[in-house]
């Protein structure tokens, strides 16, 4: 069997048995991917094959972008704002007909601006004049959604907005600013207020290599819903979840030279952009001795990008050197990283707009991996003698790090090395 033989027949393998033995809410999902998809009725599968972890949203080789509403939510809030009834959604602003935003000058550590956007005197954004600024500044992106806290991605999504930095020039600043922090709507309940903050250089200028911060109105090509945050949501390339702040009500611009995020008060690192780390989303259930190990999963590249993914089988017999705790010295192979798809499921057509960055004209990614989605890889072991195994794998980013490294702390975003442990019998 050559390679693309063996991963044909591999996410053959994957496919069926996530259609067969599921989760419920799985099976759902990937029946509406392959509805669309128009496949054929699932055959059962030659082997079975086992999730590694209970399957989240976003990381599935298919549909390549999450629909909206599989993304997972872990979004604060009593009442949570998306599940309000129409009619308070109307009286809040939580609709795209009565949304506003005010941009104001910090009264405590004020800014030095030359105009402020207030529902007061009636000048407050609202969403035609966010669509006006979309006619001439909109941009597009692809970047996954990771809670900073959780070890899987909530979701991948194209995300579609204007450059936070428009609204801001049009304050006419003059002097005094230093940050830009930000919250949205909160049942009018400061003990629910969820904000986050960002240096107004990174909203001014892009960093090399990624697209602006958003305020982000569409989503894999449809109005942004509720639930993931519309009308109207901040979106930050680079960072993790905590910084794309959902139903935006209120942008005020700083002289306060340090972070007053929310998540900071929660004993977190808020300045730790997206990291690169590998997982498994399938691995076989039973393996027995002469069977070849197959394997695959998903790489979440971060800002260091990935140069690959690599899998290794430890023996419990055998067990790896106790002072190496990321398992810098094991054996590791090199796992196949799979080509970008060719269909992008989860948008319109199967295609991403011209226009979209990263992308060409012909909705051909520039480079892959790209940096800030997801990529997906396959692995193949040899066959083992009977006995107990782990199985790991671990992505190494585009300077050679091996995760969990350089940033292994957990309260700078989640990268330590999933560990599955399996036997081999007669
Ligand atoms: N207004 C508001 N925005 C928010 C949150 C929130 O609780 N309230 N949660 C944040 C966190 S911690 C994450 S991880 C992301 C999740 O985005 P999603 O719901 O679209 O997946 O939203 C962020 N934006
Ligand atoms: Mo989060």
């Amino acid at each position: 069997m050559n390679r693309s033989d063996f991963l044909d027949e591999h996410f053959e393998l994957t496919r069926r048995h996530f259609l067969k033995a599921g989760v419920v809410s799985l099976a759902a999902a990937e029946l509406t991917s392959i509805g669309q998809a128009e496949e054929k009725p699932p055959a059962p599968a030659p082997s079975p094959l086992k999730r590694a972890k209970p399957p989240k949203a976003g990381v599935r080789p298919e549909p390549y972008f999450t629909p909206t509403q599989d993304f997972q939510d872990v979004s604060r809030g009593r009442p949570l704002p998306h599940s309000l009834p129409e009619e308070k959604k109307t009286e809040v602003g939580l609709t795209r007909e009565t949304w506003r935003l005010e941009v104001l000058s910090d009264p405590d550590h004020p800014a030095k601006l030359g105009r402020q956007f207030t529902k007061a005197d009636g000048t407050a954004f609202d969403f035609p004049a966010l669509l006006r600024l979309a006619e001439k500044h909109a941009v597009r992106f692809p970047k996954v959604m990771t809670c900073l806290n959780l070890g899987c991605p909530l979701g991948m999504g194209l995300w579609e907005g204007v450059p936070l930095r428009e609204l801001i020039w049009l304050t006419a600043p003059r002097e005094n600013l230093r940050r830009v922090f930000y919250y949205g709507y909160h049942n009018d309940d400061p003990a629910q207020m969820f904000r986050s903050s960002l240096p107004v250089g990174r909203v001014l200028e892009d960093p090399p290599g990624l697209p602006p911060v958003i305020l982000c109105y569409k989503l894999n090509g449809e109005w942004l819903d509720a639930e993931r945050g519309g009308p109207v949501r901040v979106v930050v390339p680079e960072h993790y979840g905590f910084k794309s702040i959902k139903w935006l009500t209120h942008l005020y611009l700083t002289n306060l030279p340090a972070a007053n995020d929310t998540y900071a008060e929660q004993n977190n690192d808020v300045d730790s952009p997206l990291k690169t780390f590998a997982a498994t989303l399938s691995f076989p259930r039973e393996i027995k001795t002469g069977d070849e190990i197959l394997a695959s999963g998903y790489a979440q590249v971060g800002v260091a990008g990935l140069s690959k993914v690599q899998v290794w089988i430890e023996s419990e017999a055998q067990p790896h050197a106790q002072d190496d705790p990321y398992f810098t010295t094991a054996p590791w192979t090199d796992a196949q990283l799979l080509p970008a798809p060719d269909k992008w499921t989860g948008l319109e057509g199967g295609r991403v707009p011209a226009g979209t960055y990263g992308f060409d004209d012909h909705g051909v990614p520039k480079a892959w991996p790209l940096r800030l989605t997801n990529a997906h890889w396959a692995g193949r072991l040899p066959a083992l003698p009977p006995g107990e195994y782990t199985f790991r794998c671990r992505s190494v980013d585009e300077r050679g790090h091996g995760q969990p490294m350089p940033r292994p702390f957990r309260k700078s975003g989640y990268a330590a090395i999933e560990a599955i442990r399996f036997k081999v019998t007669e």
